[in-house]
């Protein structure tokens, strides 16, 4: 099935694992979600194979799609929907001969020749960030300024996803950029279903005036 990236796409926070993380993501699918990454960065396989199959079992009845961070190996156990891969990950070739056709591969990008580089791989969507600073991730590249952004926007042949210290008040601009989703960690990760429909109030779409 083709991927058509819904404007919001969470990102699993770190701390959350068994029932609260199946709550959390509970919260979001009750508010419209249909699209979540799983990521995890430490801790053991199993602990991570549990949690992605059971979030696969609270989201698949629902009709929505889970991506596993890194790791093509889990998607490939679980079945998931698809990985998203870092630029130090396993290269979206060889991922794609592992997958097959029907999965979904996401790469980050972090700065316009990793946009222009990514032209002919097999990739459904790009990241590209942070646009903001994060204090999720370890070791962020440095933020993508809005210039490098439209750029980037302009030059992709894939849907760019934006990412990095997004909120409901900085989602609009992006939105009317161009990027095709928004990926958030911090934003979401406590009263998801209340800033789902935040950052939802804020779409250019609903005639909102922005912040
Ligand atoms: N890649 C670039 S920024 C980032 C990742 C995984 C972290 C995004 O998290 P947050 O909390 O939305 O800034
Ligand atoms: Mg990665």
């Amino acid at each position: 099935m083709p991927l058509i990236l819904p404007p919001l796409y969470p990102i699993t926070p770190e701390n959350l694992r068994g029932s609260a993380l199946l709550a959390w993501a509970a919260d979001l699918m009750d508010s419209g979600c249909g699209l979540l990454q799983y990521r995890r960065k430490d801790g053991p396989d199993g602990e991570r194979l549990r949690d992605l199959e059971a979030l696969l079992g609270l989201v698949r009845p629902r009709g929505g799609r889970i991506i596993v961070d890194d790791r093509v190996d889990l998607c490939l156990l679980a079945d998931a929907d698809g990985v998203h891969l870092g630029q130090d990950d396993m290269a979206p070739a060889e991922a794609r001969q592992m997958l097959g056709a029907g999965k979904v591969i996401g790469l980050s990008t972090h700065s316009l020749r990793q946009v222009e580089d990514a032209l002919d791989e097999p990739v459904d969507y790009l990241a590209l960030g942070p646009v903001f600073p994060t204090a999720t991730k370890a070791n962020p590249d440095a933020v993508v300024t809005p210039d490098i952004q439209e750029a980037a926007i302009a030059h992709s042949p894939f849907p760019l996803v934006a990412i990095g210290g997004i909120t409901p008040g900085t989602a609009r601009d992006l939105w009317v950029r161009g990027f095709a989703s928004l990926a958030v960690i911090g934003a979401l990760s406590r009263n998801p279903g209340d800033v789902w429909r935040a950052f939802m109030a804020a779409s250019p779409g609903t005639g909102a005036s922005g912040t």
